[in-house]
């Protein structure tokens, strides 16, 4: 932990940086890797599969029976959970559509906006050690009220070959039916360029390492969108007098056993809290089966005192954490001050985890202080939004002289003329 109380504002800007990527090493490995998928197709897969999975999987393309038993091996206490955050998420993302209004601009001429899904789209979930099928609901969800046609998921395989049971219980709950079992890169690259099996799409989402990251920023390339630039998850508590130290403790851990790499901060007024707060986390991490990697993050987090909430919340828009807490009392009035945050969470008893899970929100959100320029994933992610507009002759009329002129002075006669012809 690294500990400031009171920091001056001058020292902000460098205690808000993350950790720096080595990025440029990984643009050869990812021409390496595409070329292989753009050349071998399936069979590049297979073989990745084998040397960074230690899988052999004569077949990508994960079959019914795999879904059926997958069915069968899910504890029903365990469907039923996904079934119940399904239906929050659903509720949350369906109230943000937006039926096209038709705007009169000036008289005669009529100008809207049209929602078309992405027709084809492609979800990563990674494997590992957190199989994070809540993020086939995260994405799958706003996928298919969106309409979109075609929805991919590719996943890496265990070494036995098999994909985790409550990704594929959870993909199958979200009607989709295209599933590979290719991880990193090079389901990356095969989702960009497609294959004989896996087809290709027009935007990737979803969370993974950094060969995960790289592939969707070289993915772009070829001309893909993704859904936003990543980094490692975070989150920032902001606590005062009425914090509870047990909860905030929870809290950034469960943003800490996500990985060595995880940026968690505390920042408090409240020097009691301060202290219990930084004694809870060490005797709930020791109970954590995850401990060793929450240690980890641990390491590099940072324990902050201010003077007052405003500080705490010039500091946090500053930071631009993925996640804020606001572990207040009067959390109301904090909610104009924020400026920079992908989720808030108000009060004490919304922690991190009900957004991650079952509250309703997304939690594909921006981080590495994207959050200053991103929005976190939702059903707009999935829209492309096409104006249509509609002149009549009055229309044209109404508006005419202003495009002539605007035409001239940009040297643009053509475009003049294409009034002029039409009202001579
Ligand atoms: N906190 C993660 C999402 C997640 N947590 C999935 C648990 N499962 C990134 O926002
Ligand atoms: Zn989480």
């Amino acid at each position: 932990m690294k500990i400031y109380r009171f920091p001056e504002k001058e020292t902000w800007a460098d205690l808000v940086k993350r950790p720096v990527f080595e990025r440029e090493e990984m643009s050869g490995l990812m021409k390496e890797i595409f070329e292989a998928v753009e050349k071998d197709g399936d069979q590049a897969l297979i073989q990745f599969n084998e040397k960074f999975d230690k899988a052999i999987t004569p077949q990508i393309v994960v079959s019914e029976a795999e879904i059926k038993k997958a069915e069968d091996e899910i504890p029903d206490a365990l469907k039923k959970a996904i079934r119940q955050a399904k239906e929050n998420i659903l509720k949350f993302h369906a109230a943000q559509i937006i039926e096209p209004e038709k705007i009169e601009t000036a008289k005669g001429v009529i100008c809207w906006r049209e929602n078309r899904a992405v027709e084809k789209v492609g979800i990563y979930i990674p494997g590992g050690t957190a199989p994070l099928f809540s993020t086939v609901l995260m994405l799958a969800v706003p996928a298919n009220l969106a309409g979109c046609k075609e929805i991919v998921l590719c996943t890496p395989p265990d070494r036995n070959g098999n994909i985790n049971p409550a990704i594929l219980f959870t993909a199958k709950l979200c009607g989709i039916t295209k599933i590979f079992k290719t991880g990193g890169a090079q389901a990356i690259a095969a989702m960009t360029l497609g294959t004989a099996s896996v087809p290709r799409v027009y935007k990737i989402f979803g969370p993974g390492n950094q060969f995960v990251v790289a592939a969707k920023e070289y993915a772009q390339r070829y001309g893909v969108a993704i859904d936003m630039p990543a980094g490692p998850s975070e989150v920032l508590v902001i606590a005062d007098h009425k914090a509870v130290p047990e909860f905030c403790a929870a809290d950034l851990l469960s943003q800490a056993e996500h990985g060595s790499d995880s940026q968690v901060v505390f920042i408090t007024t409240d020097l009691t809290v301060f202290t219990e707060t930084m004694d809870e986390v060490e005797k709930q991490v020791s109970r954590l089966p995850r401990n060793e990697m929450a240690r980890k993050a641990l390491d590099h987090s940072l324990f902050i005192v201010t003077k007052n909430i405003e500080d705490a919340l010039e500091f946090s828009n500053l930071y631009a954490p993925e996640h804020l807490i606001m572990a207040v009392e009067n959390f109301e009035q904090s909610i104009p001050l924020i400026e920079n945050a992908g989720s808030v969470f108000l009060g004490n008893y919304s922690c991190e985890s009900a957004g991650d899970y079952a509250s309703g929100t997304n939690h594909t959100l921006p981080t590495n202080a994207y959050a200053k320029n991103y929005s976190g994933v939702s059903l707009d992610s999935f829209l492309k939004k096409i104006t249509f507009q509609h002149l009549s002759r009055e229309g044209l009329k109404n508006i005419g002289k202003t495009i002539e002129i605007m035409a001239e002075a940009e040297g643009l006669i053509a475009h003049k003329n294409a009034v002029s012809i039409r009202l001579k």
